[in-house]
C-alpha cells in the first residue's frame, strides 16, 4: 500500500542528527548509575519501546471550555484530516500508531476505505467510542433524559441501534472494543428512580453486548458527575463492575482519571478492577478539579506513576488476563493538541519506564517486612529517576524525533494547513 506519511524520514534524519551525540552520552550515563542498581538500562528501553498509548481523534481538535470553542487556524474538520494529524504524532513520537474514533463525529461512508487511508499513514484504529450524550441532526428520538437508560423504549432502541452500528464500523476498522459513556443521570433529587434506571440501563446495555463479535469487549466508562449533577447512571467503579459483571466476561471497565472524586486512591481502584478482571481500559488525563480533560501528568504526575505501578504490578501478576486498552482523552483550548499529545505521550511513556525500573524483590520483601520505609523507598527512588534518556532513544531507534516538540515547531505544520483547512465555526465547547 502506497505510504502517504506527512513528514519525511530525511527530515526526521537530519533533526536526529544534530541531536544524536548529546542523546548517546546522557543514555550511557543513565545507564551507568542504573547499572550500579542491577537495573540493565536496554531492557527498560526494550519495554518502553512496546508500550503503545491510542490517540483520541477528537484530541487532535482545539477542545474549548465548557461554554465555548476558541478555534485555531489550521485546525482539522473532518476525520481525513484528523487523522493526517495523529500521523504527525505517531511519525515524531513512535508511541501512538492508533487512533480511537468516536460515532458519529467520525462517521464515513466507507469505513473500508478509511481504514486503509490510516494504514497509508502509518496507523490502525483502537476502540471505538460511542456518543449518546448529544443529539444529533436527523435523530428521531432526543437525549435530552437519557439514553440506554431513557424510560422511552424508543429512546433506548435508538441508543442501542447506535451502538450496535459502532461495532459494525469497529469491524470494517479492524477494532475490537467498544467503550461506552453514557452521560445519563438526574439534576434533582427524585428525578428519577435511581434503582430503575440502573436496571433500564443494564437491559439496553444488554442488548449492546449481546451484539458483540466473539473477540470483541465492551467497557465501561464511569464518571462521578456531568452532565448530570446530582446522580449520574454509571457514576462510579463500584457501579461500572457492578453492571459489567452483570453483562459477562466481555464487559470490562474503563478507568478515565478525570471521573473520579477529588483525592480518590485511584490506583487502588487499579488494583481492584486488576483483581477481578475487570481492568478493561485508560483514558488518560489530568485533574485538578473534576473532569477538567488536562493533559496527562501535568498537574500530578506522581499519581500517574502510582497507577503504572499498579499496572507494572498486574502485568507481572496477570490473574488470568490483562490487556488494558491505552487511550489519552484530553481536551482543552489552549496548546496546539499535536504538543499537547507529544508532551502526555512522553509522559506516559516516562510513569511507565520509571514504574518498570522499581525493584519489585525489595518492594515486596519490605511490604511482607513491614519495613515501610524501605517500602516507600522503592517506589521513591524509582520516581527520581529522569527516565528522558530512555524515552527518546526508544523513540529515535522506532525513526521518531529526538525531540519531538523542537521538531513539530520545525516543520510549520498548522501554519502549512492553516493555508488550506477550512476555519472550524465558533460555537459548542469541548469536543
Ligand atoms: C466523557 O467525559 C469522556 O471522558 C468520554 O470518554 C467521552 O467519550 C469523551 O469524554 C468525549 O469527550
Ligand atoms: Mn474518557
Amino acid at each position: 500500500m502506497a505510504s502517504n506519511l506527512p513528514i519525511s524520514s530525511d527530515q526526521i534524519s537530519s533533526h536526529n542528527a544534530l541531536r544524536i551525540a548529546a542523546l548517546e552520552e546522557d543514555y550511557d550515563s543513565l545507564g551507568r548509575r542504573l547499572g550500579r542498581r542491577g537495573v540493565a538500562i536496554d531492557a527498560v528501553k526494550a519495554r518502553v519501546a512496546k508500550f503503545t498509548v491510542a490517540v483520541p481523534s477528537w484530541g487532535v481538535g482545539v477542545g474549548g471550555t465548557r461554554f465555548a470553542k476558541f478555534p485555531i487556524a489550521g485546525e482539522p474538520t473532518n476525520i481525513h484530516e484528523k487523522l493526517e494529524d495523529c500521523a504527525v504524532v505517531q511519525q515524531l513520537g513512535r508511541a501512538t500508531p492508533r487512533v480511537s474514533p468516536h460515532f458519529p463525529w467520525d462517521w464515513v461512508d466507507d469505513f473500508a476505505g478509511l481504514r486503509e487511508e490510516a494504514a497509508a499513514l502509518g496507523l490502525g484504529f483502537d476502540a471505538v467510542n460511542s456518543n449518546t450524550f448529544q443529539d444529533q441532526p436527523g435523530l428521531e428520538q432526543s437525549y435530552r433524559t437519557g439514553s440506554l437508560s431513557s424510560t422511552d423504549a424508543k429512546v433506548r432502541a435508538q441508543a442501542v441501534a447506535h451502538n450496535v452500528a459502532c461495532i459494525e464500523a469497529g469491524r470494517a476498522l479492524g477494532s475490537d472494543s467498544l467503550t461506552v459513556w453514557v452521560g445519563d443521570g438526574t439534576n434533582f433529587p427524585g428525578q428519577q428512580d435511581l434503582g430503575r434506571s440502573l436496571d433500564r440501563y443494564l437491559e439496553a446495555a444488554a442488548e449492546v453486548y449481546a451484539a458483540l463479535p466473539q473477540d470483541w469487549r465492551m467497557l465501561l466508562e464511569h464518571k462521578m458527575f456531568e452532565p448530570a449533577f446530582y446522580s449520574t447512571v454509571i457514576s462510579d467503579w463500584g457501579s461500572s463492575i457492578l453492571a459489567a459483571t452483570e453483562l459477562g466476561p466481555k464487559a470490562q471497565c474503563l478507568v478515565d482519571l478525570g471521573h473520579h472524586a477529588p483525592n480518590v486512591n485511584i490506583e487502588q481502584i487499579v488494583a481492584r478492577l486488576h483483581r477481578f478482571g475487570k481492568l478493561g481500559g485508560f483514558h488518560f488525563n489530568d485533574s485538578k478539579y473534576g473532569d477538567d480533560d488536562l493533559d496527562a501528568g501535568s498537574i500530578n504526575p506522581h499519581q500517574l506513576f502510582l497507577v503504572f505501578n499498579e499496572l507494572v504490578e498486574a502485568e507481572r501478576n496477570p490473574r488470568g488476563g490483562f490487556n488494558p486498552a491505552y487511550m489519552i482523552d484530553q481536551s482543552h483550548n489552549v496548546t496546539d493538541p499535536i504538543e499537547s499529545l507529544l508532551s502526555s505521550a512522553e509522559t506516559i511513556l516516562s510513569a511507565f519506564a520509571k514504574a518498570v525500573l522499581v525493584d519489585r524483590e525489595a518492594l515486596r520483601s519490605a511490604q511482607d517486612g513491614n519495613d515501610v520505609m524501605m517500602a516507600f523507598q522503592a517506589l521513591r527512588r524509582s520516581y527520581d529517576v529522569d527516565v528522558a534518556p530512555i524515552i527518546a532513544m526508544a523513540r529515535y531507534e522506532a525513526g521518531g524525533a529526538i525531540d519531538t516538540l523542537a521538531m513539530y515547531r520545525e516543520i510549520g505544520w498548522r501554519d502549512r494547513k492553516a493555508q488550506h483547512r477550512k476555519p472550524v465555526g465558533l460555537g459548542a465547547g469541548i469536543v
